[in-house]
Parts: C-alpha cells; sequence; structure tokens
C-alpha cells in the first residue's frame, strides 16, 4: 500500500490514525497540516483530498479516506489487524467512543486551551458529559485489559480509538489518578511494540 497520512499535531483524532500505522509498523508518508489556517489557505494537496476539511485524511493508493473511526476500521479490514474491523463488539464501541469520549475530551481540551470561545455552559456540559464518559471507561476496563475482541485480552481498534485523547487527559482538567482502571489500560496501551506519545508520533 502507498500511504499518505495528513495529520495535525494537536489533532488526536489524527493520532488514531497515526497510532494504528506505528502499531502495525506500516509506512507511510506523513503531511502536517497547518489546520490554525482558514480551510482555503491551507495547502491545495489537503484540500483536494479533505472531504470535510478535517484531519485526519488517509490517502490509500490515490483514495482519499476520511473519518478517524472509519479509518481505523478499513485499515483493520485491509490488514487483518486490531480486531479485522468487522467484530461487533468492536463496532459498538467505536460507536461510543465518536458520541461520548471522543466529544467530550477533545472539545472539552479545546475550550479550556481557547477560553472565550464557547459560553461557560457548554464548557459545564461538556465537563459532565465527560466525567460520566470517564466514569463509564473506568467501570468497564475494571474486569479486563482491553474494550473488546476476542476475550477482550488484546488490542482492537476500538482501544486506539478511545485512548487517543486520554494522553493529554490533564488538557482536559482532570487528573487520571482518579481513573485507575483507564490509567492501568493506558498503561497496557503504552507497552505495545510500536506505541508512540501522541506529540512524538505527530512531530
Ligand atoms: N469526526 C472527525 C473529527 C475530525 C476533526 O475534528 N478534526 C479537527 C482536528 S482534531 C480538524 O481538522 N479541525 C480543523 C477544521 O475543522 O478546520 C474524525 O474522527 O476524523
Amino acid at each position: 500500500m502507498d500511504l499518505t497520512l495528513y495529520g495535525n499535531r494537536e489533532s488526536g483524532h489524527a493520532y488514531k490514525v497515526k497510532l494504528f500505522l506505528a502499531l502495525a509498523g506500516i509506512a507511510h508518508r506523513y503531511v502536517a497540516v497547518d489546520i490554525e489556517r482558514q480551510r482555503l489557505d491551507r495547502p491545495e494537496e489537503f484540500q483536494a483530498v479533505a472531504k470535510f476539511g478535517e484531519v485526519p485524511v488517509l490517502v490509500i493508493d490515490g483514495t482519499a479516506h476520511v473519518q478517524s473511526d472509519a479509518i481505523l476500521l478499513h485499515l483493520a479490514h485491509r490488514t487483518g489487524l486490531f480486531g479485522g474491523g468487522t467484530d461487533p463488539r468492536v463496532l459498538e464501541w467505536h460507536f461510543w467512543a465518536a458520541n461520548r469520549i471522543n466529544l467530550s475530551i477533545p472539545n472539552l481540551r479545546y475550550y479550556l486551551r481557547y477560553p472565550g470561545e464557547a459560553p461557560d455552559d457548554a464548557i459545564g456540559w461538556l465537563r459532565a458529559r465527560a466525567e460520566l464518559d470517564l466514569a463509564r471507561l473506568d467501570a468497564e476496563l475494571s474486569d479486563r485489559g482491553f474494550l473488546a475482541g476476542t476475550a477482550a485480552t488484546t488490542a482492537t481498534t476500538a482501544d486506539i480509538s478511545a485512548c487517543a485523547y486520554l494522553f493529554w487527559l490533564d488538557q482536559a482538567g482532570f487528573d487520571i489518578a482518579d481513573f485507575p482502571a483507564v490509567d492501568a489500560w493506558l498503561d497496557r496501551i503504552r507497552a505495545l511494540p510500536g506505541w508512540g506519545e501522541p506529540y512524538a508520533l505527530q512531530g
């Protein structure tokens, strides 16, 4: 496969894809996109492939793929790795993550870093939702090593998706020590061969 990943070092959604490629040891070209620039000021090369104007975009053999969870599942399907992309238990976690932990934590992190961009009510709502999501993850992970898959003893794309923003939990105003099962799970992910922290993998 000939692969180009368009990402940004602050994007956990892009990190998900970068992390899959790193864990799988799949060689690829990486292009850092400055998403602080207006969309029409971004490189034409990126605009040409970014259907929704966002990172990540993964171009596989000339075909552009967008939406991090869809990309993860497609990569799993193509490679047979990290759950293979079809296990219903894994899919459930992807949809949960998209609507819960990968909505609450990224947005809370963003608005805490750029104060004044969201009303206090919205930040309060995100924080309350993030607390519920972290508590849910902590409860789920208290009796198993990984989220889903066969006996939940190996990492799948569900883990890669749900973990991405949690390596920056402090930036969203939370202390990982308050979620010991999540903390232990992140350590298991850190121990996977090829793992790198978000800023290290995305420069
Ligand atoms: N649901 C999308 C979210 C992607 C997303 O929010 N990307 C952000 C960076 S984290 C982005 O590109 N923001 C710049 C923009 O929207 O112009 C996914 O999972 O890929």
